[in-house]
């Protein structure tokens, strides 16, 4: 198909200018392999621009309380009923252990909706987190979690929020948006926060000044019309609170059982971070997130528009109780090589993305 749009909206994407929604959603009409590299390049002449050939990690912990969980998302292999085979709880002092032995700069805690961790007890993990770290960085409860904590509280998600943040949470992660299409909302994912419910959360977050990130799921059964419109969506309502800081596609992970046998191509990946980077002119950070890409071509993500690569995630689960083949954890030394190997400067960041001085 000839698309007199491609071109423009490529050379403006390259220099960070805005996309109108028509260019937008015409870099992903007919994606050849002659225009699959030229997309490359545009989102990697992008991401120089702002951040040279810098590639930021950070060292964090992934701390997953429980994985029981009711809502039936189709796509989850991290959930179980309470008394599947898979479901684990854990308590307090085998998390402050986790903590104490590997000593993180970030946390990213979240977990199954249950009665087991209800609100109380993970605000009062967030405020013993705090007490006993006063310098981690504690990202925490995605918007479903903030939804499900308020409904089964009884509490105003602005109250929820408020007492998280005066507890010691930093920042929110960007998971639970899925993908904003209400049809496969009602497909996939009907019991818990809806695209707008999650948006409104994120906004709400943003105005009491908690940063947060933002995730897309894809390759389960979306189209790309489908992804642009989530990244418009996002879009605007960046413009309207500001307080994203970072974007996250997450390439689906068939595990065992799962309805569909194949996740995203790496190419597909790839454009998929591409085509986020141009269009995403106002989040300032793109992780190409290694557990659910593989270590290669989340590598690789480095030059389609990614700055950051995560962490070196000492467990993390919800990738690979779907499947993922990717190593549980990752040093340093094996972070800094696979960004080197890809042709990108290593930076060890804080929970803010900033440097972390003295470790470079
Ligand atoms: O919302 C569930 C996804 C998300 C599968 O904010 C799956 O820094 C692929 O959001 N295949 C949680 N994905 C993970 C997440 C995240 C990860 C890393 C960093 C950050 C951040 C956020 O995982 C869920 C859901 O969309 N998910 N099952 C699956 N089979
Ligand atoms: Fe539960 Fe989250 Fe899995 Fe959905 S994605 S089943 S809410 S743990």
């Amino acid at each position: 198909m000839d698309n007199d749009i491609f071109e423009p909206a490529l050379q403006k994407g390259a220099l960070g200018e805005r996309l109108s929604r028509e260019e937008a959603y015409g870099l992903a009409e007919a994606i050849t392999p002659d225009r699959l590299h030229r997309l490359g390049a545009a989102a990697l002449a992008n991401r120089q621009r702002r951040f040279g050939r810098q590639a930021t990690y950070v060292f964090n912990l992934q701390i997953n309380p429980t994985n029981i969980c009711g809502s039936g998302c189709t796509f989850c292999n991290y959930a179980a009923s309470k008394h599947a085979a898979h479901a684990y709880v854990l308590e307090e002092p085998a998390i402050f252990d986790q903590v104490e032995r590997l000593g993180p700069t970030e946390v990213h805690i979240v977990g199954g909706l249950n009665q087991i961790w209800p609100f109380a007890r993970n605000l009062e993990l967030v405020r013993s987190l705090r007490n006993r770290y006063p310098e981690l960085y504690i990202k925490s409860f995605t918007a479903v979690e903030i939804d499900y904590f308020a409904k089964t509280a009884g509490l105003p998600e602005s109250t929820v929020l408020d007492q998280l943040k005066a507890a010691g949470m930093d920042a929110m992660p960007g998971g639970g948006a899925e993908i904003f299409s209400d049809r496969l909302y009602r497909q996939h994912w009907k019991n818990k926060t809806s695209p707008d419910g999650w948006v409104r959360i994120h906004q709400l977050a943003h105005s009491k000044g908690i940063p947060t990130n933002a995730s897309m799921l894809f390759g389960f059964g979306d189209t790309w019309d489908e992804r642009i419109e989530h990244l418009l969506i996002l879009r605007q309502a960046q413009d309207r609170s500001g307080g994203f800081s970072c974007f996250i596609p997450l390439p689906f992970q068939p595990g065992a059982g799962n309805f569909i046998d194949n996740g995203p191509t790496p190419l597909e990946t790839l454009s998929v971070l591409a085509i986020s980077r141009l269009v995403l002119d106002n989040i300032p950070h793109l992780k190409s997130y290694w557990p659910m890409t593989g270590l290669e071509t989340g590598a690789a993500g480095l030059s389609w528009g990614a700055d950051d690569m995560d962490g070196t995630i000492s467990e993390e689960k919800i990738a690979h109780l779907a499947g993922a083949a990717t190593p549980v954890g990752m040093a340093r030394a094996k972070m800094e090589e696979s960004i080197i190997t890809a042709g990108f400067a290593p930076v060890e960041r804080d929970g803010v993305f900033s440097p972390r001085g003295g470790l470079q």
